[in-house]
């Protein structure tokens, strides 16, 4: 996507016949193309009733004008109404394009409104998700979103994180001279807060991507783990194969549980491997478990919830994954007997929270239940409205270590690791909204948008 100030344009309405179709240009010639067509054009914000001369033929319509920056894309913007019809659509546009305009990429109206600071990102997934609903629910949670509702809620919490920030950044600049900012409580209360906010956020919303699928479960964990126990526990039939041996199950298998306030597809991404065997390696063992680990691999990005089993008895350190779960679950504790998962050492969940289950004595097992209902129906009785999307999951999450690792420091480090804890939370939650995003993230984004939007 190329993000240039050439003048774009497309057909932005519905594609296919229809009374009305909108043509839409923006860019710097918008106005000198759309001239072209008719002989005079509306003031800035004011339409117009033509007649488009369109190779020789006179077509009604009306024309919408909007000079930047006061307009959808925040550039000089043409809109023309007219006749739906698709042989005339495409006509318009090969003499617009021949007149020196581009095809608009999928999304690029609204790239061009991010870029130039008239929405912000949270908004512009909002626009592709109200396109994109496909139930009541969904629409108005992306109406939520369009109307920069994350954004609202987050931007408090950001501006305390800056100003608990910059006093502990003062705090260094001035350590030589005897003045306190902040004291350690301080900086570990504030600290505090900002954590208790954003957990509140992330528990009281929904997730975008369950309001239109059974939200998914993704099991995954070290071969043994007991992602197969479990997932037969959890959904109450022997569907999952389930074996002492180490690398038994041979697919992506899933089954359905039923949870109090609804349904979700527990999925068992087994194969997952920290290192996979490398390509040059053209034994068939070696095919079968890269297969099985691109299988678990594509689970894990698919599912809305990830939860990271660990047998209780396994020494290792916790399985590296490529997103963080959710929800560690540690499992067979019926073999840890008389350990609470408290005294379980070595488990540190990094912001993520921990639960020790047996799927044997079924110990526990409503606990997780009850925590994997809250994880994909949001709290109880939340009536926010607002959902977020996996993207503003991880943003959070990360937000969310960075403080608590911030937090940690302000008793036990200086306020260097803290100021680096704090700026790292502050740039994770300026991902959300866009302020500095890396450019596949934005790709990700504006990709989802069909032509003219
Ligand atoms: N004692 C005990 N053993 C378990 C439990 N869950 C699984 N196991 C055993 O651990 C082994 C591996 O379990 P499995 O579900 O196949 O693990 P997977 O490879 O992650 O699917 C099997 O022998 C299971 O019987 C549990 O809660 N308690
Ligand atoms: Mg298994």
């Amino acid at each position: 996507m190329t993000f240039a100030r050439d003048t774009i344009v497309a057909v932005s309405s519905a594609v296919g016949a229809a009374a009305r179709m909108i043509v839409r240009l923006s860019g710097t010639d918008a106005a000198a193309l759309a001239g072209a067509l008719c002989c005079e054009l509306p003031d800035g914000g004011a339409a117009a009733r033509v007649i488009l001369r369109v190779r020789g033929m006179g077509v009604p319509a009306w024309v919408y004008r909007f000079v930047a920056p006061r307009s959808y894309t925040g550039e000089d913007l043409v809109e023309l109404h007219l006749p739906g019809n698709p042989l005339l659509a495409r006509i318009l546009l090969d003499e617009l394009i021949a007149g020196g305009a581009r095809p608009a990429e999928p999304g690029e109206f609204t790239a061009r409104a991010y870029f130039n600071g008239r929405i912000d990102l949270t908004a512009a997934e909002g626009v592709a998700a109200t396109i994109a609903a496909r139930n009541e629910e969904e629409l108005a949670a992306a109406r939520q979103l369009m109307a920069g509702e994350l954004a609202r809620r987050l931007r408090p919490v950001m501006d305390q994180l800056a100003e608990t920030l910059a006093l502990v950044e003062a705090g260094i600049d001035f350590s030589d001279e005897d003045i306190t900012f902040l004291d350690a409580a301080q900086v570990h209360h504030r600290a505090g807060e900002t954590i208790a906010a954003l957990r509140e956020l992330l528990e009281s919303s929904a997730r975008f991507e369950r309001l239109s699928h059974e939200p998914r479960v993704v099991l995954a964990g070290r071969p043994n783990a007991g992602k197969s126990t479990l997932l037969n526990a959890l959904c109450g039939i022997q569907r999952s194969v389930v074996s002492p041996t180490a690398g038994t199950t041979r697919d992506v298998i899933w089954a359905e549980a039923v949870l109090g306030r609804g349904i979700v597809r527990i999925v068992d991404a087994a194969g997952f491997e920290e290192h996979p065997p490398p390509a040059s390696d053209t034994s068939p063992a070696a095919h079968i478990s890269r297969k099985m680990h691109e299988h678990a691999m594509r689970a894990l990005e698919e599912g809305d919830i990830v939860l990271l089993l660990r047998d209780i008895t396994d020494p290792r350190p916790l399985l590296r994954l490529s997103r963080t779960p959710d929800l560690i679950v540690l499992t067979k504790v019926d073999l840890a007997e008389g350990t609470t998962t408290a005294q379980i050492g070595g488990v540190s969940g990094e912001g993520v929270p921990v639960v020790a289950v047996s799927a044997r004595t079924g110990s526990n097992l409503d606990e997780l239940r009850a925590r994997l209902e809250r994880l994909a129906f949001g709290a109880e009785g939340a009536a926010s409205g607002l959902a977020l999307n996996a993207r503003h999951r991880q943003a959070l999450q990360e937000a969310l270590a960075a403080l608590e690792e911030a937090q940690a420091a302000a008793l036990a480090a200086g306020p260097e690791v803290v100021a680096l804890g704090l700026r790292e939370a502050l740039d994770a939650l300026g991902r959300i909204l866009g302020h500095i995003t890396p450019d596949d993230v934005l790709g990700r984004v504006f990709a989802t948008f069909c032509i003219g939007k």
